[in-house]
C-alpha cells in the first residue's frame, strides 16, 4: 500500500516532487512492515511469478536452458596491484608510475560502460561481485576496473531495486588490489542537472570513502570552469583525479575547425593547471580515427606532463585500430571491455588488444588465459539479459554523421521506437546532427547529449526542419531540457550558444553565463538527513543513503518504499529477479555471508474473488504461503 499510495499521489504523478511535499504528507510514508527478510523476498518472487517484471514485458526471453553463471574459481592469492600503490604512495605516485610503464595499461570497463552501452545499464550487482575475486587473483595487472558512476547509479535504485553504494562496497572488498574507477559528470554528479557545490563535494567524499579510487571527471560542454568543484574534491580525498577532455568532431577535418588540435591541447593544459593527476581523453561516441589519434596523442604527450588515459567506443568498428595507433603514439592507458561485452557501442575487445600487443614494446603483461576464462563468465551472464539487448547488429560508420555517444545510441533508438519513429531512424540521425549545428556544434555527452536527442525527436515527430525552428516568425515550443540548457544551467560551451536561438527559445529572458553552481544555495545536509529520518520512521539514515537522496530524491524514496515490501532482492539469481520461478524449481540465495535461503516454489494457486493469488513455497524446508494481487 505504501508504494501504491505514494505513486498515485498527484505530486508524484506530476513529477513535481519537492522535499516540502514530504512534510505535508507524512502519512504516505508511515507504511510499516515487520515481516522478516525471507518473507519479503518470497513476496517479491511471488509477485514477479504471478505478474511478471515490468522491465522485461514484451521483450525477448533468455534461453530456457540457461544456468546460473559460475564464476571462475581463483587459483591463487591476490597479488599486489595498482590499489596497493595508491594506498601506500598516493595519487601522484600512481601518475608517475603510469608514465614510467613501457607496457600499455588497460582499464576493464565491463562493469560500467560495457553493460551501460550494450544492455541499457541493467547488469545486477550479484553478477559483478561474484567474479570480482577472479579479477583480484588473475588480473592484478589491470590499471583499473571501471565499475561505478555514469548511469549505473540511478539505474541500480530505479530498475534493479538495489543500493549502488552496497555494490561498490562489495566490489571493493572482493577486489582489494586493483583500483576501482568511476565516471563522474562533474557538477552534474551522477545525475542530469547541476547540483549545489556542497552536494557534489559530499558525493565525492562518500564515493571515495565507500571505495572509488579513480574519478574520471568530465563536463558535458567541456567547460573546465565547471569541473573544478568536483576535481578539487577528488584531490582533497587523496584519490586519482582524471580530468577529462571529451572528444568531438574530427581534428583532421578543416570543416570542423571549432574542435581542432589547438583547442584540445589548450583544454589539456587547463586540466593540468586545475590539478588533474591523469589526463582523460574521453571519446564517448568513438569519433577519434586512427590517423587523428596519432596526431592528437603525440601533441598531448609533448604539451602536457600528465599520463594520458584514452577511452573510446567501437560503434564504427574501428576502436582497436585507434587504440593501437594511440599506443604507438605513446598513450599510457586505454579502456577495453571483456570480449563478451565488447564491440559495437561498447569498448574495444580487451583480449584482442592484449593479443595484438603481445611480444611488442607495449605488451600489456595481461594473462590472456584469465581474460578468456573471465570473458566466458561474462558471456554466460550476458545471456540472462537478452531482454535488454539492442537491435544493433553490426558496427556502423553512421556514427560519424550523428556523433551520438555509445551510451545514448541504443537508448535513443528505443525511444524512437516507442514513439513510432523506428522506420525513420536515418532521419532521426540526420536531425540529431542538424540540432548539433543549430546549438553551435557542442560536445554531446550526458547530459548535453540528452538535450540534443530531446530536440531531435521533437523535430522529427512534428516534421520540423532546422530552418523552421530557427525562423523568428514561427512559434516553437521547445522541450524543457533545451530551454534549461540555453538558460546556461548546464554551463557554457566554447564560444557560447548561438544568440539568436537563445533569444527565441528564452523569449528574451537573459541567460546566465557564469557557473550554474554559483546560483545554487548550499543544501543543509543535517536538516536534509533529519527530514529523511522522519520519513523513515526514525530509522537512522547513513551518509550513503543521504547522498542517494540528495542526488535523486524521488528515485531514492521509491526504492526505499519497495525495499520495505520486497527486502534484499539483490541476493536473487538474475533469472529469478526478472522472471520469477517455475513450480518445483529450487534456488538458493545468500542473504548474509554464510546464511542462505533455500527456496522452493511448490505451486501457484488460482486467483481468488478478492483478486489475490496464493503462492506456495518451501523456505529452508518450512512450508510458506504468500498472497499477492493478480494485476493482470
Ligand atoms: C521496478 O522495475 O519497478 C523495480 C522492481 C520491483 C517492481 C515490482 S515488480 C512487481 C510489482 N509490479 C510492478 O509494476 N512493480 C512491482
Ligand atoms: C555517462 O555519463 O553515463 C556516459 O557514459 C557518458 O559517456
Ligand atoms: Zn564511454
Amino acid at each position: 500500500a505504501f508504494v501504491e499510495n505514494l505513486l498515485k499521489h498527484p505530486t508524484f504523478l506530476n513529477n513535481k516532487y519537492t522535499t516540502k511535499f514530504i512534510d505535508e504528507t507524512p502519512e504516505l510514508f508511515t507504511f510499516r512492515s515487520r515481516r522478516d527478510r525471507g518473507t519479503k523476498v518470497l513476496t517479491y518472487i511471488a509477485d514477479i511469478t504471478v505478474n511478471g517484471h515490468p522491465e522485461v514485458k514484451d521483450r525477448p526471453l533468455p534461453r530456457a536452458d540457461l544456468k546460473d553463471p559460475r564464476p571462475p574459481k581463483p587459483r591463487r592469492e591476490a597479488q599486489m596491484g595498482t590499489r596497493n600503490l595508491l594506498e601506500q604512495k598516493g595519487p601522484e605516485a600512481v601518475a608517475d608510475w603510469m608514465k614510467k610503464q613501457k607496457r600499455l595499461l588497460i582499464t576493464d570497463t565491463t562493469m560500467r560502460d560495457g553493460h551501460q552501452s550494450l544492455l541499457a545499464t541493467r547488469m545486477r550487482s550479484r553478477d559483478m561481485i561474484r567474479v570480482a575475486p577472479a579479477y583480484a587473483a588473475h588480473l592484478p595487472q589491470l590499471f583499473s576496473v571501471e565499475c561505478w558512476g555514469g548511469a549505473t547509479f540511478d539505474v541500480a535504485y530505479r530498475f534493479l531495486q538495489e543500493c549502488p553504494w552496497q555494490r561498490l562496497r562489495d566490489l571493493r572488498s572482493h577486489m582489494p588490489n586493483v583500483m576501482t574507477q568511476m565516471l563522474l559528470r562533474a557538477s552534474n554528479g551522477v545525475g542530469y542537472t547541476n547540483y549545489p557545490d556542497n552536494v557534489v563535494q559530499e558525493f565525492v567524499r562518500q564515493a571515495a570513502k565507500t571505495g572509488v579510487d579513480v574519478f574520471r571527471v568530465f563536463d558535458s560542454l567541456n567547460w573546465v570552469e565547471n569541473m573544478r568543484v568536483a576535481m578539487d574534491a577528488v584531490v582533497e580525498a587523496n584519490k586519482v583525479c582524471e580530468g577529462s577532455i571529451c572528444y568531438t568532431g574530427d581534428i583532421l577535418n578543416p570543416d570542423r575547425a571549432k574542435y581542432d588540435l589547438k583547442y584540445y591541447v589548450g583544454m589539456a593544459r587547463d586540466l593540468e593547471a586545475a590539478g588533474a593527476h591523469v589526463l582523460g581523453l574521453k571519446d564517448m561516441a568513438g569519433l577519434l580515427k586512427p590517423a587523428a589519434a596519432r596526431v592528437l596523442i603525440r601533441a598531448l604527450k609533448e604539451e602536457v606532463g600528465l599520463p594520458i588515459h584514452f577511452h573510446t567506443h567501437d560503434t564504427a568498428g574501428i576502436a582497436c585500430a585507434t587504440i593501437l595507433a594511440a599506443a604507438d603514439a605513446g598513450v599510457d592507458a586505454v579502456d577495453c571491455a571483456m570480449d563478451a561485452l565488447s564491440g559495437n557501442t561498447s569498448q574495444a575487445t580487451l583480449g584482442s588488444v592484449v593479443e595484438a600487443l603481445a611480444h611488442t614494446d607495449r605488451d600489456t603483461g595481461i594473462d590472456i588465459g584469465a581474460v578468456r576464462e573471465i570473458s566466458d563468465y561474462w558471456d554466460a551472464v550476458r545471456a540472462h539479459y537478452a531482454a535488454f539487448e539492442s537491435s544493433m547488429q553490426a558496427p556502423s560508420s553512421e556514427v560519424y554523421l550523428h556523433e551520438m555517444p555509445g551510451g545514448q545510441f541504443t537508448n535513443l533508438k528505443a525511444q524512437a521506437r516507442s514513439m513510432g519513429l523506428e522506420d525513420r531512424w536515418p532521419e532521426v540521425a540526420q536531425t540529431y546532427a542538424d540540432v548539433n549545428q543549430m546549438f553551435g556544434d557542442i560536445v554531446k555527452v550526458t547530459p548535453s547529449s540528452k538535450v540534443v536527442g530531446d530536440m531531435a525527436l521533437m523535430m522529427v515527430s512534428q516534421g520540423l526542419s532546422r530552418a523552421e525552428v530557427e525562423d523568428p516568425d514561427r512559434d516553437i515550443s521547445f522541450p524543457d531540457s533545451v530551454i534549461d540548457m540555453l538558460r546556461g544551467n548546464l554551463g557554457q560551451p566554447p564560444g557560447g550558444f548561438p544568440a539568436k536561438l537563445v533569444k527565441k527559445a528564452l523569449k528574451g529572458e537573459a541567460p546566465i553565463t557564469d557557473r550554474p553552481g554559483a546560483h545554487l544555495a548550499p543544501v543543509d545536509l543535517e536538516a536534509t538527513r533529519a527530514e529523511l529520518v522522519a520519513l523513515m520512521e526514525g530509522k537512522p539514515v547513513d551518509d550513503e543513503d543521504l547522498n542517494g537522496y540528495l542526488m535523486y530524491p524521488k528515485v531514492f524514496l521509491d526504492y526505499m518504499g519497495r525495499h520495505r515490501i520486497y527486502g534484499p532482492v539483490r541476493v536473487l539469481p538474475t533469472r529469478t529477479f526478472f522472471y520469477g520461478m517455475e513450480p518445483r524449481e529450487e534456488i538458493t540465495a545468500e542473504i548474509d555471508p554464510g546464511k542462505t535461503l533455500e527456496i522452493r516454489l511448490q505451486a501457484v494457486g488460482e486467483t481468488g474473488d478478492d483478486g489475490q493469488v496464493r503462492v506456495f513455497f518451501e523456505l529452508n524446508g518450512q512450508p510458506r504461503v504468500i498472497r499477492v494481487p493478480n494485476r493482470a
